[in-house]
């Protein structure tokens, strides 16, 4: 009846709708509220894995920690979310890494074009001594690092031409994420890179201002740039993870068993994400090519002479950055892919 949806759609969080963040709890009888927010919209995985998050937290805490959710950059971009995050305005947030270098320079060493061979092989490093350094060099910062998600493998799609090897990126204009390194390394390409906020994206392909972007294939689809876009491109050419930030501020207050209730719900929500993330991935190229995209296939060999073209790049940043620390994630990579 009609008074029943009103009152789940109170108890729901704020996500626009509501349907999908529907709660058994209430905000206003918990003790601690998380407003978690995420730069994706809500059909993502990296949503259902925030809502995830929330159904394991509420229950475990029998709703005396609430948690808010919103996607869309509705609470801003991962910059402003992770400040916001600093400042103790907001609890959770879930960026890629490349905008966390600008807070820790170290996390852009794992933003290097053709790092990680395979996915299995970038979480073995990021669940490894790696990523447990990156994740502790968050506190200094006012951020706690839970657990590693995953955006996944980084894919080109543009309005102008098809893009089959290196040559093709000449004179493009494309957007990338506020790193240096992948201004540096589409620079290095002879694309035109504009770094732009995620949220201001599909209107700046949309008006023409740039010709294309990088995201992984699930970003590419769910987000509709079949809409405003022409040509998709499978460069897998960075890996790229997500890592799920809680403040620190809020973190330190709360007591201990919340505390691992918290960090054991992102690590198992983000196992779930994964999960999904790959699938996605891995499926909707033929929806791509459905929605009139067309798909180009980048070989191994055109790959290979991006990244040689791109290895001066990763060479000046890690000389730059933090050499010794460069070696370790590249030892850690040669280990991982022997085992
Ligand atoms: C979402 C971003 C996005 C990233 C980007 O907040 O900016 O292109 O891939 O997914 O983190």
């Amino acid at each position: 009846d009609a008074d029943q949806t009103d009152n789940e759609n109170e108890n729901a969080s704020n996500n626009g709708n509501g349907e999908e963040a529907a709660s058994e709890y209430n905000s206003s009888e918990a003790t601690h509220v998380i407003e978690a927010g995420i730069g994706l919209n809500n059909q993502h995985p990296q949503y259902h894995g925030l809502l995830r998050f929330k159904e394991i937290v509420e229950s475990e805490t029998d709703g005396d920690v609430y948690v808010e959710t919103y996607h869309s950059s509705q609470l801003g971009d991962d910059r402003q979310m992770m400040e916001a995050l600093q400042l103790g305005s907001q609890e959770v947030t879930i960026p890629s890494t490349a905008p966390i270098a600008n807070f820790v320079e170290q996390y852009a060493i794992l933003d290097f074009p053709f790092l990680f061979p395979d996915e299995e092989i970038a979480m073995d490093v990021l669940n490894g001594d790696i990523g447990d350094q990156l994740l502790d060099a968050l506190e200094d910062q006012e951020m706690v690092g839970l657990a590693w998600w995953e955006n996944g493998y980084r894919d080109l799609t543009n309005s102008v031409q098809a893009v089959a090897t290196a040559e093709d990126f000449q004179g493009l204009t494309i957007r990338t994420m506020e790193n240096e390194v992948h201004l540096a390394a589409f620079q290095e390409l002879g694309a035109n890179p504009t770094p732009m906020a995620f949220g201001e994206l599909f209107t700046a392909m949309q008006q023409g201002t740039v010709d294309g972007q990088e995201n992984p294939l699930a970003t590419i689809y769910l987000e509709g740039f079949y809409e405003v876009q022409d040509h998709y491109s499978d460069t897998n050419h960075v890996y790229s993870p997500f890592v799920f930030l809680m403040s620190k501020q809020f973190y330190d207050q709360l007591p201990d068993d919340y505390q691992e209730i918290v960090r054991n719900a992102a690590q198992e929500a983000g196992e779930y994400q994964i999960e999904e993330n790959r699938k996605q991935n891995n499926e909707l190229l033929d929806a791509l090519v459905d929605e009139g995209v067309e798909y180009t296939e980048v070989t191994p060999e055109a790959r290979e002479e991006m990244a040689e073209i791109v290895q001066p790049v990763n060479e000046r940043f890690a000389e730059q950055i933090d050499p010794d620390f460069a070696e370790e994630v590249y030892s850690a990579i040669e280990e991982a892919q022997q085992n």
